[in-house]
């Protein structure tokens, strides 16, 4: 197990302490929570997941962690996800793994959010990590050109084939190189106003607490 794995690893361990049995649990996607599921497996927790990708759903349905839909339950008390970069303000870019749509949708149903990333993943301010644009095929190619414009550097995600990777929900994702991101909110309503834009990566006030794992763990709350 690599450094920065075992830093994943700590972060998802540490985030044990906010789930107990029976709670309604967002689960979210990528490395980092594959930590957190096999955590929660090996508890014996009895937790009912609404999850935030198929690739999320299909490790509970391994692990034999209960899962559900998010229109089936009245309440989500707590998700825990990871995140691609957060700053010191606790905004973060997500999407990396193409699932932003359905965690932000997720997220924003949750009573808490919390993240758990190791400590490659903080910066000072936004823009190392490219911005993940979830856009409607129809049309991305404008917005592309848009997006070229403004100087946004965009980039279509393709897969190994050169074709646009398609999320769960059917949609392309592009790629925005922007550099420092120092306003992310106004980045965020001007990106909200683009016709064709499903979503973006930019989470923005809505997480409650951060767990990065580094040598040791460090808590940053709202
Ligand atoms: C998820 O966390 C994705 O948006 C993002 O790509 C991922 C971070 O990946 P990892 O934990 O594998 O570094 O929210």
């Amino acid at each position: 197990m690599t450094v920065q794995d075992n830093k994943k690893k700590r972060a998802a361990n540490a985030a044990l302490r906010y789930i107990e049995d029976g709670m309604v649990v967002g689960l979210g996607t990528g490395t980092t929570v594959l930590y957190l599921l096999q955590a929660i497996a090996a508890s014996k927790i009895n937790i009912l997941g609404v999850t935030t990708s198929k690739k999320t759903t299909v490790i509970c349905q391994q692990l034999g962690i209960k899962v559900t839909d998010i229109d089936d339950v009245d309440h989500i008390d707590v998700t825990i996800d990871g995140a691609d970069e957060v700053d010191t303000y606790m905004n973060g870019i997500k999407g990396g793994g193409a699932a932003l749509l359905m965690e932000k949708i997720v997220a924003k149903n949750s009573n808490k959010n919390i993240w758990i990333v190791d400590d490659s993943k903080v910066h000072d301010t936004l823009g190392t990590f490219p911005l993940p644009v979830e856009v409607i095929p129809y049309g991305s190619g404008r917005l592309l050109r848009k997006f070229e414009a403004n100087d946004f550097n965009p980039v279509l995600r393709v897969d190994q084939n050169h074709q646009p990777i398609i999320t769960d929900s059917g949609h392309y994702i592009i790629d925005l190189h922007l550099g420092d991101i120092i306003n992310p909110q106004t980045l965020a309503d001007y990106l909200e106003n683009q016709v064709g834009i499903v979503e973006h990566g930019l989470f923005v006030d809505i997480v409650d607490i951060i767990i990065i794992g580094g040598d040791s763990v460090t808590l940053k709350e709202r």
